[in-house]
């Protein structure tokens, strides 16, 4: 395919409710997105980073910075066999920026499915035509608003519930949550708020029945991970650490994580994500699908994600509703009665873009073209 053209539009949602984790709270989603042009058919996707860097080093202003001076020019223009040879041409024109080049190279891949007249998850080898979906609770406050968040999300339909924690809202946290839901599929995140003083006191949650405790530790240091998981018998689960197939491969080496969150945002792509989970796939490792608050468009790529054979423990790809009143695509994802979110099956991202109402919604835009200009409209 030839890459002709990419448009970058910044567009503002609020969330229906903010959301907390242990390193800050978003009111409003300001999201990066890519429309991306090639001579035979057109992809969508967006760009994870939030505002501030508080989840990673990477934000919005610095995935545009690295998109316009980058990465839109080391693309527009060429030809490409596939979206993993747009993932390779990003790598070799800027180190890091994962958040920044996935929305490039998973736009190539909604395009690339769409000239095949597939479904992206089609394309991405994907099997499941329902995916189970779990939710993500942000940090409340207080203990009976957490109780009653996880009462109406069960009562919706949601299989699993993954808290988030924090130093002074952890271990006594999750207990009482355990002992009003003594069934619920739960999980813990803690978003890397922990340290080597802690190691005793979040060995306590393995008394707990979690499913599994998500990335306790800081992103760069996979030996105190492994030191906890030698600890405890609850599966540690890498996010933030995990930042590609290399870091996986010595994550697994090390015992440093039994499960894997895989989030195609932060990895730099899909081809990544399918790394990913062919790897830990060999190393019988279960793997899952996060969030990170994605508009419709981001979501549609997750579900694709999700709909493969090792996706094995339930993701945070909630419906539309739990996040937007409005969501940009069409029609919106639902939560069907069995938990599950139907996997689109028209070609690429399988769903509509709602042109109308991102208009309404766009606050900036800018164009590459083939000529290597860049313009904004
Ligand atoms: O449902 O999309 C969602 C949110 C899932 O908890 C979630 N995301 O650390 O995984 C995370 C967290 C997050 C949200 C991280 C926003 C950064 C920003």
């Amino acid at each position: 395919m030839r890459l002709e053209g990419i448009e970058l539009r910044l567009v503002r949602l609020r969330l229906r409710e903010p959301f907390r984790i242990s390193s800050g709270t978003t009111h409003d989603r300001r999201i990066l997105l890519v429309r991306l042009t090639t001579d035979e058919a057109v992809g969508w996707a967006e760009c994870v980073a939030g505002e501030a860097p508080n989840y990673s080093y990477e934000t919005l202003a610095t995935a545009r910075w690295a998109l316009t001076e980058h990465l839109a020019p080391a693309v527009v223009g060429r030809e490409f066999a596939d979206p993993a040879g747009v993932a390779a041409t990003l790598d070799e024109a800027a180190k890091g920026h994962r958040m920044a080049k996935a929305a490039i190279e998973m736009a190539a891949w909604d395009a690339a499915a769409r000239a095949a007249g597939r479904s992206l998850a089609e394309q991405l080898g994907g099997q499941k035509t329902r995916v189970p979906t779990g939710v993500s609770i942000g940090l409340q406050p207080s203990m009976n608003e957490l109780l009653q968040a996880i009462e109406a999300f069960v009562a919706e339909g949601y299989c699993r519930v993954k808290l988030k924690i924090a130093p002074g809202q952890d271990v006594e946290m999750v207990r009482t949550v355990r002992e009003h839901f003594p069934e619920l599929p739960l999980t813990v995140d803690a978003n890397a708020a922990y340290g080597a003083a802690d190691l005793d006191h979040l060995a306590e949650l393995d008394r707990l029945g979690l499913l599994l405790i998500e990335q306790p530790f800081p992103e760069d240091d996979l030996l105190l991970h492994a030191e906890l998981q030698h600890r405890i018998e609850t599966p540690v689960c890498l996010d933030e650490s995990a930042t590609g197939p290399a870091r996986c491969r010595e994550a697994l080496a090390l015992d440093a994580c039994r499960m894997v969150n895989i989030k195609p945002g932060r990895v730099g792509g899909l081809t990544a994500s399918k790394a990913i989970h062919d790897l830990c796939a060999e190393a019988d490792v279960p793997v899952w699908i996060g969030g990170m608050l994605e508009s419709g468009i981001g979501r549609a790529h997750n579900v694709a994600l999700a709909s493969l054979p090792n996706v094995r423990l339930l993701g945070d790809t909630s419906a539309s509703h739990r996040y937007w009143d409005r969501d940009v695509v069409d029609p919106p994802f639902t939560l069907n009665g069995d938990g599950t979110v139907t996997v689109p099956q028209g070609p690429g991202i399988g769903v509509e873009i709602d042109e109308d109402y991102l208009d309404e919604i766009t606050e900036e835009r800018a164009a590459f073209s083939g000529q290597g200009s860049a313009g904004s409209a």
